[in-house]
C-alpha cells in the first residue's frame, strides 16, 4: 500500500465523518473505517504482507492515520452531544407547563361618575322619585324655546352651544343638549301630576375648560309637580340631599339666582374644603307658564325643578382638585376608585 493511497482513504474518512450527522451514523463511520473489518484495520492488517522497508515507513503513517480518525471521532461525537443536549433545552423552555396557575387579568371597576351618579339616584330613589332619561342630540325648540329662552333672549349667552351641522326643508334645528331641562318638557307632555322624577344625562357645552368647567359634563334634572308644592319643599329636598351625600354638617347656601323657565330661581353653593363656596345646582319654582303650556291649570299645580353637575358633587366626594381628570381616561387617576 502507498503512502497516497493512506491519504486518499484519510480525505475520504473525514468526509464522511462530517457529514455523520447523528450519534448512529458516528458509529456507522466508525464500524467503517476503524472497525474489525474497516477499511483502515484491513490496511494496517495488509502491512504485514509488505516489504520491512515499506511496512517501516508506512506502517508508521497508517498508525498516525489511525490516532487521527479515532480524535476527529470523538471530536464529532462531543459536537454532536452538545446539539442534541441544546435541543432538549429549547423544548423544554418551550414546553407548556400545565401546572402553572393562570395569570391574573386585572380586574375592572366602575369610573367614579358612575359611582357618583348611582348614589344620586339611590338617595333620590329613597325619596320617591322615578329615574328618566332623555335625549343628549336634542331640537332647539326643547332645548330653548320650550323652557321660555327665545332666539334673541340674553339667557342664551348662559348656555354656550354646540350645534348640529343639519339641515333639512321644514325640520328645527338641532344641537347636543346644554342641560338636561330639556326633559322637564318632554316628559310633562306624556305624564300627568303627580310627578316626581330626576333624569340623569350626559350635557355638552361650548366652553373653554378650567378646573372646575368641562365641556362635557353629567347633570341631573329634578321635577316635581303637584298640588300644594312650595319653595319650602324645594329647600328640604335639596337640603336633605346634600346632607345624605355629604353628611349633616355640610354647610349649604341658597342664593337668588336666574333661569327663564322658573320663578323665583335658586342657586344652591356648598361649602368647599378651602372655604370657598362651590356651585351645585339652580334651581326654582316651576314658571306657571310652563305648567300652563302643558296642559295643567297652574293655580291647582305647581311645582320645582333643580338641575345639578354631579362632576362637582364627585369632586367634592372624593377631594379631587380639577374636574378635567374625570374624562383623561388615565389609568392613574381611574385606578384609585
Ligand atoms: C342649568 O343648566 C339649568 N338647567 C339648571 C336648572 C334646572 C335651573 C332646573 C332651574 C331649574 P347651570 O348652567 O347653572 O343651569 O348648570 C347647572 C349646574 O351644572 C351648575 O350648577 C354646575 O354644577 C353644573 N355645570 C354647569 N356648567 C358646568 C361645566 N362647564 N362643567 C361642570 N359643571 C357644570
Amino acid at each position: 500500500m502507498a503512502l497516497q493511497e493512506l491519504d486518499e482513504l484519510r480525505e475520504e474518512a473525514l468526509r464522511g465523518l462530517a457529514s455523520a450527522a447523528d450519534a448512529a451514523a458516528a458509529e456507522q463511520w466508525r464500524l467503517a473505517f476503524l472497525g474489525r473489518s474497516g477499511k483502515l484495520t484491513m490496511e494496517l492488517r495488509a502491512l504485514r504482507d509488505l516489504p520491512l522497508e515499506e511496512r517501516r515507513s508506512v506502517g508508521a503513517a497508517a498508525n498516525a492515520l489511525k490516532r487521527e480518525l479515532e480524535g476527529a471521532l470523538e471530536e464529532r461525537q462531543a459536537v454532536l452531544q452538545a446539539v442534541l443536549r441544546r435541543g432538549e433545552a429549547g423544548v423544554a423552555a418551550e414546553a407548556v407547563d400545565v401546572t402553572l396557575p393562570a395569570r391574573a387579568l386585572p380586574r375592572g371597576h366602575l369610573h367614579p361618575m358612575t359611582l357618583m351618579r348611582r348614589s344620586v339616584e339611590r338617595i333620590f330613589g329613597a325619596m320617591g322619585f322615578a329615574v328618566v332619561e332623555g335625549p343628549e342630540v336634542e331640537w332647539e325648540h326643547y332645548n330653548f324655546e320650550r323652557l321660555r329662552i327665545p332666539k334673541d333672549h340674553p339667557a342664551r349667552d348662559m348656555w354656550d352651544t354646540l350645534w348640529i351641522d343639519y339641515e333639512r326643508e321644514g325640520e328645527r334645528p338641532l344641537l347636543l343638549r346644554t342641560h338636561t331641562s330639556p326633559m322637564q318638557i318632554r316628559f310633562m307632555e306624556t305624564h300627568a301630576p303627580p310627578i316626581r322624577v330626576i333624569v340623569p344625562g350626559t350635557c355638552y357645552r361650548y366652553e373653554a375648560t378650567d378646573a372646575t368647567h368641562e365641556w362635557m359634563l353629567t347633570q341631573v334634572e329634578g321635577l316635581v309637580i303637584d298640588e300644594g308644592i312650595t319653595f319650602g319643599h324645594l329647600k328640604g329636598t335639596l337640603e336633605s340631599f346634600v346632607h345624605r351625600l355629604f353628611g349633616p354638617n355640610v354647610e349649604t347656601r341658597f342664593r337668588c339666582d336666574y333661569f327663564p323657565f322658573v320663578e323665583p330661581g335658586a342657586e344652591l353653593a356648598i361649602r368647599w374644603r378651602d372655604g370657598r363656596w362651590l356651585e351645585m345646582l339652580g334651581a326654582g319654582m316651576v314658571h306657571p307658564e310652563i305648567i300652563e303650556a302643558a296642559g295643567f291649570d297652574p293655580d291647582r299645580y305647581t311645582g320645582f325643578a333643580f338641575g345639578m353637575g354631579i362632576e362637582r358633587f364627585a369632586m367634592l366626594r372624593y377631594g379631587i382638585e380639577d374636574i378635567r381628570d374625570f374624562y383623561q381616561n388615565d389609568l392613574r387617576f381611574l385606578e384609585q376608585f
